[in-house]
């Protein structure tokens, strides 16, 4: 197993792609920048090529945000194949085609249901995020400035701002080597987490107005339509932050959002507080995630999604009780 990124440019190594995953979230941006920032000034004698999704206004600060590449125009095969963040291999965003030709696939990951897709897996559940992981893989004394931003921005998002289970004290002692590096924090979660536009704010209302609790108030549970989004002049990714805000209702033990990305077809979020295993419960409808922090896709009308979703979380949160947990 390799200690530092560096272990992994060997000899027969010139090209590189560096991908994260389909819907990218603050992590996903973070780490797989951190590793394009990296390689890309360490090694400049390498082809390295970052594939993403768009990347929202709020993210354009960090190091790659002008030359990632949002679909393959070169197919021919990578060297080495980086996947950041990636919890699947049908996750895997734009670059998908790449991983499957590439000589080398490496994963870096934090999400315990990640089977290990790749040839060479570095995954940390009990890591915060992976950026996280990432910063273990870099030499401290050969952590710039910019990649330190990444790997930070990576940690905030998936932290929600330190304030989730997930932040450990290694979480911590990385966020204060990465401030040692002059890692503009609090600019960052300013830029990145809190500021947001009106319309976004009108959204984020209309999803607080539609919440309801369910099963004795144990499930807090909103959506929102195709319609919503249009209404308000919003994508489907300023609904983000949503289901972290619905998880703070007293007594509510889960958080469940649901938002349509196509006709009849809805991607749901799930958060829990103290208990409920959200993985096991997203994996039902063929989703993962994280214990506390989950998705999955769910079809049908937005009656159908509630009284599937509501079904499971029932099931769940009795056997949960029932196993004394
Ligand atoms: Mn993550």
């Amino acid at each position: 197993m390799i200690k530092t990124l560096d272990e992994l440019i060997t000899a027969d190594i010139r090209t590189i792609a560096i991908a994260g995953h389909v819907r990218p979230d603050g992590d996903c941006f973070g780490s797989t920048t951190a590793v394009w920032s990296y390689l890309t000034k360490n090694y400049p004698e390498l082809s390295v090529s970052l594939y993403l999704e768009e990347m929202p206004p709020e993210f354009r600060f960090l190091p790659g945000s002008e030359t990632y590449l949002s679909e393959v125009k070169d197919s021919a095969p990578v060297d080495l194949f980086i996947s950041c963040d990636v919890s699947t291999v049908e996750r895997i965003g734009v670059a998908g085609e790449l991983f499957e030709n590439a000589k080398r696939r490496v994963c870096f990951d934090h999400h315990i249901s990640n089977p290990g897709f790749a040839d060479e897996n570095h995954i940390y559940p009990d890591a915060s995020s992976c950026a996280e992981v990432i910063f273990n893989y870099i030499p401290y004394e050969k952590l710039d400035l910019d990649t330190a931003s990444s790997i930070y921005t990576g940690i905030v998002h998936d932290t929600g701002v330190f304030q989730q289970a997930n932040t450990t004290p290694e979480t911590m002692e990385a966020a204060a080597k990465l401030l040692r590096k002059g890692v503009p924090g609090a600019w960052i979660v300013d830029k990145s987490v809190n500021e947001r536009s009106h319309a976004r704010t009108l959204l984020f209302g209309a999803a607080f107005l539609r919440s309801r609790l369910f099963l004795d108030g144990q499930v807090v549970m909103s959506h929102l339509c195709l319609s919503d989004f249009e209404k308000y002049g919003c994508s489907s990714s300023d609904s983000q932050g949503i289901v972290a805000e619905l998880r703070k209702t007293t007594g509510a033990e889960v958080a469940a959002f649901a938002y349509e990305i196509e006709p009849d077809s809805y991607r749901v979020s799930l958060r829990s507080c103290e208990y409920l295993n959200v993985s096991d419960a997203a994996a039902h409808f063929g989703g993962g995630g994280h214990v506390r922090a989950a998705g999955c896709g769910v079809k049908g009308s937005v009656a159908e999604v509630y009284s599937q979703i509501l079904a499971v979380l029932k099931t769940a949160l009795e056997n949960t009780r029932a196993s004394g947990i």
